[in-house]
């Protein structure tokens, strides 16, 4: 068999093993979610058409011409039976496109289509990190960051970067509608996501005001406000939803994630949170709920992380991160949390609305000060006397 046929049926058939491997929940689990065994999908997983020239003309070694770096950040929807993934996924040449994957029973995944092109506005360089909303409108949208170089940069600068949020529309997830970029008052927004439903006949969005590209500076956290129209998205006024906190999980700034979940207790939110380390940054998962009905009032905050970086989920291209912009509520009150390890890979853990609302109705909030949490402790070590 000469070199071309032999490695490509040495990749197909690994390819093949590799989407057809069962995952399995990880037990004991901590209560509030389990995880799973392996990665649902990584740069692995991408179809090897997609990497590889299949004509042994022009591609004699059947190299790897087009790789794949990560496989991260997906927004989640669910339609029709079918569990859908809007994936980031970033190229050996550093751009990010986003790709879909379906999976019948929301753990075991497969890419399906082609890469999704996105009409980009001049300027543009790297688009990522959509959030899904199905929207009650009737139009599933998509709100990712939106990359181009800051324009202001000296020409020695060859990094600064300025984002904004895009916006893009489907009715069938073929066809994608590119709207204006959202406007607010802020210099730049990361991690922006449409709310499911109006309020007050308005669309509302979660922002993430920066003062630069990185840095969130004067920012203060997650914010909201309100557009009258999608089409000319503009936002006049953030207000502060749920700020950063000195020495807390959110100490340098945080982020919403998958858009709310609407529950019976309140909107569910899972957002991450930064703080800094001497290694770096660290990114976690932490949840919170709000107001059914003035979605924009923080109702219950657990204190500390929800979901932090463990074993491999340390390790990647940008490690001790933690990142969910995806979640999906399914029959039988099942949550599945989409969550990305690292910059790398994608996971998944289940969970179900009534655990997650127990857990942010009934988990002390942070206390911000080590006399506080020993309390806490130590309350919850005087209610356990003879229990245990
Ligand atoms: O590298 C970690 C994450 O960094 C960014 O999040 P934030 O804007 O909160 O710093 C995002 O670029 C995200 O894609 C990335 O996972």
């Amino acid at each position: 068999m000469n070199i071309f046929k032999a490695r490509k049926k040495q990749i197909e058939t690994a390819y093949k093993k590799l989407i057809n491997k069962k995952n399995k929940p990880v037990f004991p689990d901590n209560g509030i979610y389990t995880r799973y065994s392996y990665p649902i999908l990584t740069a692995d997983h991408i179809p090897p058409h997609w990497r590889y020239d299949y004509n042994p003309k022009t591609n004699p070694f059947f190299m790897e011409r087009m790789g794949i770096e990560a496989v991260f950040n997906a927004g989640a929807i669910k339609i029709d039976e079918r569990y859908i993934l809007v994936c980031r996924v970033e190229g050996s040449d550093r751009k990010s496109f986003f790709a879909i994957a379906e999976s019948k029973d929301g753990i075991h995944f497969e890419f399906k289509g082609e890469p999704i092109l996105i009409p980009d506005i001049s300027g543009e360089t790297n688009l990522y990190d959509m959030r899904l909303t199905l929207h009650e409108d009737g139009w599933i949208y998509g709100i990712f960051c939106a990359e181009s170089k800051d324009p202001t940069a000296p020409i020695s600068d060859t990094s600064s970067a300025v984002a904004a949020a895009g916006i893009v529309r489907t009715k069938d997830l073929l066809d994608w509608e590119r709207l204006p970029n959202l406007t607010t008052p802020s210099p730049q927004q990361r991690n922006v996501v449409l709310h499911p439903e109006l309020v007050n006949g308005k669309y509302m969005f979660y922002t993430r005001p920066q003062d630069g590209f990185i840095d969130t500076g004067s920012g203060g956290g997650i914010c909201y406000g309100f557009c009258k129209s999608i089409e000319n998205p503009v936002i006049e006024t953030e207000y502060l939803l749920d700020p950063k906190i000195y020495h807390t999980i959110k100490e340098v700034k945080n982020g919403a994630g998958a858009p709310p979940i609407r529950t019976e207790k309140g909107w569910l939110h899972i957002a991450h949170g930064v703080r800094a380390t001497a290694g770096g940054l660290r990114y976690v998962l932490y949840s919170f709920l709000t107001d059914l009905k003035e979605p924009y009032k923080v109702i219950a905050r657990p204190g500390g992380h929800l979901m932090a970086p463990k074993e491999e989920e340390y390790i990647g291209d940008v490690p001790n991160v933690l990142f969910c912009n995806g979640a999906i509520a399914d029959d039988n009150n099942r949550l599945l949390i989409y969550y990305a390890s690292s910059d790398t890979r994608l996971h998944v853990a289940e969970s179900s609305i009534d655990r997650m609302i127990d857990y942010c109705l009934n988990t002390p909030e942070d206390g911000l000060r080590t006399y506080e949490t020993v309390n806490q402790r130590l309350n919850l070590i005087k209610n356990n006397k003879n229990l245990f």
